[in-house]
């Protein structure tokens, strides 16, 4: 059969996903309500976390297809992707147009050679605007250095929500056949007899894990034919060669994954039996043969702690929260979770390095989930030296605000060592770019919403490793922390709500050195959130319940990771996520900071 390979790429949100479970739909190989997006959290939050592989058959071609993840956090998996495939869908929303990842991820399949189609998705919309976002895509492949034949691409235009794709806005048209048969005209053949007669060599670009076959790799076969049940050889990027035996072999069927006995040069498979099989090995029949060119992966931005939850309300919730789970289940996670790297040499923690404050977040929102209990330190960036030269990791942040609020957004990331790069404007909004170190930029998303009354949008992207900037002055945020065990008693946080934002309510358990809020300006401040009523208040404004209480912030994960102090761990449990200080009490705290001084 023959076969063509496709990635699916845009900016967040434009509509990959439903164009994919479409495409899946209308060729039969899914049913309605089945969704790429399979995952629990993939589903909550509607985004895509982890790129996966379909396939659909149309016109008696296999069209393999990976649906990516929009988020910046997950484009250097997005990047595996294209290096494995021959054209890419590139879907743009009709009202939007171009957008920071849809740039980012353009010019990565430019560079490849890539001839995108492009998909202008969502013209459903009242605001869609398809032929102004047709000459923006247009506009942005020039930038980009397209080279003629790229910037001679297809576009069509689509409603993928409800499976609809037409060639020209005037035509009639019920299904995405008109799409599916510019895939078909466009997309190079990845399969053929003459292939097949090579020797093998297959690609691993993605990994997976199964309890009873262990990691899996997912790849593609440019040449041959590999087979189960085979001996193969599989060359590393260190130039080692190892041998193992393919144990079993799968193509994909939809959604489902077929076990066949041989699979041909041009398709994308998954193979079980390779345990220490990673990203970007070939797998070959003859160790002479040359290994693929690398592929990529991109090193991580920050890292943190992972420790057992020490907290006076460790293990009261979690079923799973000793040293040798956290170590057992962190182990589980780097065998799929590509762009993670952990530490497990340390003695009192885990150190586990990501690709941005979602990616770590996802891991921990799972753990939570399943039963786990873990702490967490303060996200860092991660430093690198080259050639003598300290080194650390910068974003392009992309801002989007109502034009009266550029002075303050200026003014707070230039204080960031963000440096503007370009500045445009469009229709009363002001879209500014900059480069700002990663260090500079943690924390400020916050910042940012607070600043533009939630009015502003906010993309953020690394962009690789740079000479280091030198001091960077933050923004200080207190703590309130709580000087003792108890309850929380409304009538005490009615008091303290004055003084900063209260992540608790009444009522709730808390214990000496947990931070139950944030003091706006300046310093940590020690409260006690039991203390009750006065007598003498007695009969003043009825009962503890009456009493106007703002609704506290709730801690998110992601909230968590971004407000903490250097002082503090974030406690993570399947019920709740709360802060606390990494000294209990005053004293400690005390001491210790004075210890870290005297090391100065
Ligand atoms: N009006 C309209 N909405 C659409 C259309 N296609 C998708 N959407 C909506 O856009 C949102 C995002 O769709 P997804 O398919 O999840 O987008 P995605 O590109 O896969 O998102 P990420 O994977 O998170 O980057 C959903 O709320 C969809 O219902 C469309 O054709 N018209
Ligand atoms: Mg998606």
């Amino acid at each position: 059969m023959e076969i063509r390979n496709i990635a699916i790429i845009a900016h967040i949100d434009h509509g990959k996903t439903n164009l994919t479970d479409a495409l899946m739909r209308q060729t039969g190989v899914a049913e309605v309500g089945v969704s790429m997006d399979s995952d629990v959290l993939e589903r909550e939050r509607g985004i895509t976390i982890y790129s996966k592989n379909t396939s659909v058959f149309y016109r008696g071609t296999k069209i393999n297809i990976v649906d990516t993840p929009g988020h910046a956090d997950f484009g250097s998996e997005v990047e595996r992707v294209l290096r494995s495939i021959d054209s890419v869908i590139l879907v743009v929303d009709a009202q939007e147009g171009p957008m920071p990842q849809t740039k980012f991820v353009l010019r990565k399949s430019l560079e490849l050679g890539l001839k995108p189609i492009v998909v202008i998705n969502k013209i459903d919309k009242p605001a869609a605007r398809p032929e102004w976002v047709k000459d923006e895509i247009f506009a942005l492949f020039m930038e980009l250095g397209a080279n003629d034949e790229q910037l001679n691409f297809s576009t069509v235009y689509s409603i993928a929500k409800d499976g609809i794709a037409k060639l020209n806005l005037k035509d009639d048209s019920k299904d995405l056949s008109p799409l599916l048969d510019v895939i078909i005209k466009e997309v190079p053949m990845a399969s053929s007899d003459e292939l097949n007669k090579e020797p093998l060599r297959a690609q691993s670009f993605n990994l997976g894990y199964d309890n009873f076959m262990g990691r899996l790799a997912i790849g593609r076969i440019y040449e041959g034919v590999i087979k189960s049940n085979s001996n193969v050889f599989v060359k590393k990027l260190s130039g080692e060669i190892m041998t193992g035996k393919i144990a079993k072999l799968f193509t994909f069927n939809g959604l489902e994954r077929q076990e066949v006995d041989e699979a041909f040069a041009g398709d994308i498979v998954m193979i079980a039996g390779l345990p220490d099989i990673y990203i970007s090995e070939t797998i070959c029949n003859d160790p002479s043969q040359e290994a693929l060119p690398a592929i990529n992966i991109d090193e991580p931005t920050i890292s943190l702690n992972f420790l057992v939850n020490n907290s006076p309300f460790g293990g009261k919730e979690g079923k799973l929260f000793t040293s040798r789970q956290i170590r057992e289940r962190l182990a589980k996670e780097i065998e799929v979770n590509v762009g993670l790297k952990i530490d497990f040499s340390l003695n009192d923690y885990f150190k586990v390095y990501g690709r941005g404050e979602l990616h770590i977040a996802i891991l921990l929102e799972n753990m939570r989930r399943e039963g786990y209990e873990v702490q967490v330190s303060k996200p860092q960036v991660v430093f690198k030296e080259e050639n003598g030269t300290k080194l650390e990791p910068f974003e392009e942040i992309t801002i989007d605000v109502p034009s009266e609020m550029t002075g303050v957004v200026i003014e707070k990331i230039s204080r960031r060592k963000g440096i503007m790069t370009d500045m445009r404007l469009k229709q009363g909004h002001t879209i500014i770019i900059f480069e700002i170190p990663t260090r500079g930029f943690l924390g400020y998303r916050g910042e940012f919403m607070t600043n533009t009354r939630g009015e502003g949008i906010i993309y953020s992207r690394v962009i690789g490793f740079r000479p280091h900037v030198g001091k960077i002055e933050h923004r200080t945020v207190g703590s309130m922390v709580s000087m003792t065990d108890g309850k929380s008693l409304g009538f005490s946080l009615w008091n303290l709500q004055e003084r900063g934002e209260l992540y608790i309510g009444p009522g709730e358990e808390v214990y000496e050195g947990m931070v139950i809020g944030n003091v706006s300006r300046g310093k940590d401040m020690a409260v006690n959130p039991t203390k009750g009523k006065e007598l003498t208040n007695m009969r003043a404004k009825g009962s503890d319940e009456a009493i106007a209480l703002t609704p506290p912030i709730k801690l998110t994960l992601e909230k968590g990771l971004e407000t903490m102090n250097d002082d503090e761990y974030l406690e993570i449990t399947p019920g709740n996520i709360r802060l606390r200080k990494q000294f209990l009490t005053e004293v400690d705290r005390v001491r210790a900071k004075r210890q870290e001084k005297s090391k100065i």
